[in-house]
């Protein structure tokens, strides 16, 4: 049985202004996976360096700090088992055009620069809890049970 773990996801800015929150959001709750946090948010400057610092230096930095910047972005933290690496499978690949369809960047993007999604690399050991800590305090992280797990696992 994989382990249960805690994942950081974030609608960016071209899914909230296209008005793909609540599809995201459903798929999901829909697969099974618990929300525990989320906050719809403006990143400053300073936030998007450091939540991309792994790009800083290459060519598409500049703007992929500009894109994220642009408008409010939804983030939120999921649940379950194996929770990272669902997520990522349920995004599709970091260039939509390459995405199989029935994932969300394959469902609702065309462009590498506006994949809708972001979703932490499962490749990257501590990304989660790297981005978790830079997006949410503690207090904001919320437990509960959810009435079908009993029947999720
Ligand atoms: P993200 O971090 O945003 O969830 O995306 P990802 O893991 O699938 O891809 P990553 O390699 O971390 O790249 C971050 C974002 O940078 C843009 N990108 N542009 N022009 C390019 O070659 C290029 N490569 C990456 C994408 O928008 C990607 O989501
Ligand atoms: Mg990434």
């Amino acid at each position: 049985m994989s382990e249960t773990e805690r994942t950081f996801v974030m609608v960016k800015p071209d899914g909230v202004q296209r008005g793909l929150i609540g599809e995201i959001v459903s798929r999901f709750e829909e697969r099974g996976l618990k929300m525990v946090a989320g906050k719809f948010m403006q990143i400053d400057e300073d936030l998007a360096h450091e939540h991309y610092g792994e790009h800083e230096g290459k060519p598409f930095f500049e703007g992929l700090v500009d894109f994220i910047t642009s408008g409010p972005v939804f983030a939120m933290v999921w649940e379950g088992q194996d929770a990272t690496r669902q997520v990522r499978k349920m995004m599709g690949q970091t260039d939509p055009a390459e995405s199989a369809p029935g994932t969300i960047r394959g469902d609702f993007g065309l462009d590498l620069g506006r994949n809708v999604i972001h979703g932490s690399d499962h490749e990257d050991e501590g990304a989660n809890e790297r981005e978790i800590d830079l997006f949410f305090d503690e207090e904001e992280l919320v437990d509960y049970e959810r009435i079908d797990e009993t029947w999720l696992y």
